[in-house]
């Protein structure tokens, strides 16, 4: 039943995590041909891979897909003109489903299947003189791709190939008067994007441009009766936000400033009990992206049955640590 901008849960709702019908739920996603799903997601298939198979290692089910399947379709979709990589074979490059690649192949520990120097430049090709970035060669500029960016170099250890400092100043330039971050400056702060900031921030070690109180605040704020989060002022909640405002409240250290047992409520709500998986609010259809952010921010949560997960990469933390990256790179 939805409120006014709120829902109330239904009173049969889950109240426990359904572990083992997540796990099927994602192994049996997009697998047939004629699933209608398949051909729908075609254009998001790279980031659908990564969502998923994050899901799993989190879970620690990851040899529940098929490795070298996986590892063959990355190399396929590697752009030898670019070095970019796409959502599927014989698309576009773009720098979104760069990352998802890159995060693939890190937590397969198996970043020697591509031409890193080659992602290298496609990203480093992306980055405009204002510092900003685009997603591909369209031209759409957002702070996620800032994010995108930096995230991508520093889990190849190359972000010697950009100015940092431009695009410090191009993420800074978003900031809003409520703490938060838009995609572009002058644009409205998202939780999304407030996500890509504070990750940005953090991975470049300049989080002390966010005024901590002020956005833990407005982050507090996405917090509605039904325990769920919202992105932003009067909108429904909608279980991605748990990850986005979530992991943005760990790195600024005010995890503690939402009530966390109305949320873990409402997460275990929108599992769907017939199919597995989790959905955007209770008794909506359940899809592998919000599977993974519905565990990511039970891990961040402290779930006992999800590993660890890393709030500013949103991968296993036991993969950052074996990337031994910086210092200033894990908080
Ligand atoms: C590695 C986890 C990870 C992410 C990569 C792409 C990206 C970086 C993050 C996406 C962040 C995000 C969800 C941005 C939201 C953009 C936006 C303005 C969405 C607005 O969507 P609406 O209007 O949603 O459909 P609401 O909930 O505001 O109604």
């Amino acid at each position: 039943m939805t409120t006014l901008n709120d829902i109330k849960l239904p009173d049969n709702s889950p109240t426990v995590l359904l572990l083992d019908k997540h796990v099927d739920f994602i192994q049996k996603y997009g697998r047939s041909e004629d699933d209608y799903e398949f051909g729908m997601t075609d254009y998001l298939r790279m980031s659908g891979m990564y969502w998923g198979l994050t899901a799993l290692e989190l879970v620690n089910k990851l040899h529940c897909l098929p490795k070298n399947e996986v590892i063959e379709f990355i190399q396929k979709c590697q752009d030898a003109e670019t070095g970019g990589i796409s959502a599927c074979i014989d698309h576009d490059p773009h720098l979104l489903h760069t990352l998802s690649a890159v995060q693939i192949l890190c937590t397969y520990d198996r970043l020697d299947a591509i031409d890193v120097e080659g992602v290298v430049k496609y990203v480093a090709s992306l980055q405009q003189p204002d510092g900003s970035f685009t997603g591909d060669k369209w031209g759409e500029v957002d702070t996620r791709f800032s994010f995108c960016a930096v995230a991508t170099l520093t889990l190849l250890k190359r972000m010697d190939a950009i100015d940092v400092d431009k695009a410090i100043a191009f993420v800074e330039s978003c900031k809003n008067f409520d703490g938060g971050f838009g995609s572009r400056p002058l644009s409205e702060s998202h939780a999304g994007l407030v996500y890509c900031c504070i990750g940005f921030l953090s991975i470049t070690g300049r989080l002390d441009i966010v005024d901590r109180d002020t956005l833990a605040w407005w982050l507090c704020e996405r917090q509605l009766p039904s325990g769920g989060l919202n992105g932003r002022p009067e909108k429904l909640p909608d279980v991605c936000y748990s990850w986005w405002v979530l992991s943005s409240l760990t790195i600024l250290g005010r995890l503690h400033w939402i009530s966390s047992s109305a949320l873990k409520t409402f997460i275990l709500a929108c599992q769907d009990t017939e199919t597995g998986g989790f959905s955007d609010r209770p008794g909506d259809v359940a899809d592998p992206y919000h599977t993974v952010f519905g565990l990511a921010a039970l891990s961040l949560l402290g779930h006992n049955s999800i590993k660890p997960v890393n709030p500013t990469f949103c991968m296993p933390q036991y993969v950052i640590d074996r990337l031994e990256l910086k210092p200033q790179m894990l908080q």
